[in-house]
């Protein structure tokens, strides 16, 4: 499993204060712990709030970088924003672009700008392509499907290797009112998303979203998160703090039959993800 950590996003407020403030140390104290704690990229997101958010994500870049050489997942909506976070990423170790639709109302070729950001970025860089398109997210399991497929084919087409291409069916809150079956959607849609490409395609979450608002959150991510390691999914931004969520991860990898099975599998998990 491909463990993006969650906890550099201007969401949280230790985070949103900390671009505020230009605090170093915050940032990278988030940095060095989630990589202790498992990650294999750092989620980079300003959040909302920050004035400038290209000067934003490069300070972060930045501060990030002068003590941690974990690659770097840049998150943001707006592509200049990640643009301006690779002109100053060392982006050697490899580098996550988070995300891109497969078009817009405004910008039809938007999916081609990501991937054209990603083949400048060197041969270890990829993209997470959301399974939304220029009329938003959809709700079904088969329009979620036709989008993968339309991602994929664009990403051949401009030769651009699938293994360099993360999914991500979008997955929101079950608390939101009808949103109930959307874990089950996603589910289904990830069995057909990983047969449309040979070797399959990435397949990513945003895992904590599913039980924003909800009062079990480790329960909600960690039972998830088993469930659809069984139907494909091999990245995640998460919440690595978690050790219920880090424990569940282990054993479902293991019962998969991804983790060779050993009395102190647990042990052996958390050292070679380190
Ligand atoms: N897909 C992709 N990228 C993403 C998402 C996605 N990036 C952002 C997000 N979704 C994933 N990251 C988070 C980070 C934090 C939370 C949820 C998802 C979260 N935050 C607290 C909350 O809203 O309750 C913040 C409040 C706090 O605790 O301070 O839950 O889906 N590609």
């Amino acid at each position: 499993m491909l463990l993006i950590a969650e906890r550099i996003n201007g969401m949280f407020i230790d985070v949103k204060q900390a671009i505020a403030d230009k605090n170093k140390k915050v940032i990278q104290d988030l940095a060095k712990r989630q990589t202790d704690a498992g990650a294999t990229y750092l989620d980079v997101n300003v959040g909302t709030a920050a004035a400038d958010q290209q000067a934003a994500m490069q300070w972060l870049v930045e501060t990030i970088q002068e003590t941690c050489s974990t690659p770097l997942c840049l998150d943001s909506q707006k592509i200049d924003v990640i643009a301006a976070g690779l002109k100053v990423a060392n982006t050697e170790p490899g580098i996550l672009l988070n995300s891109s639709p497969l078009n817009k109302k405004n910008d039809e070729e938007i999916l081609d700008k990501y991937i054209e950001l990603a083949k400048n970025a060197g041969p270890k860089s990829a993209i997470i392509a959301l399974t939304m398109d220029k009329n938003g997210v959809p709700q079904d399991i088969d329009t979620r499907v036709a989008i993968a497929a339309e991602i994929i084919s664009k990403a051949v087409e401009l030769g651009f290797d699938t293994q360099r291409l993360f999914i991500d069916p979008i997955i929101l809150p079950v608390k939101v009112p009808n949103a109930q079956i959307q874990p089950t959607n996603i589910l289904a849609a990830m069995d057909q998303i990983t047969i449309l490409a040979e070797p399959a395609p990435h397949i990513t979450i945003g895992l904590s979203n599913v039980s924003q608002g909800t009062t079990q959150r480790s329960l909600i991510n960690s039972t998830f998160l088993a469930m659809a390691v069984s139907h494909g999914l091999d990245s995640a931004i998460a919440d690595v703090f978690d050790e219920r969520l880090m424990n569940i991860l282990a054993t479902a990898e293991m019962l998969m039959n991804k983790q060779i099975y050993s009395d102190s599998f647990l042990k052996v998990y958390s050292s070679i993800n380190k």
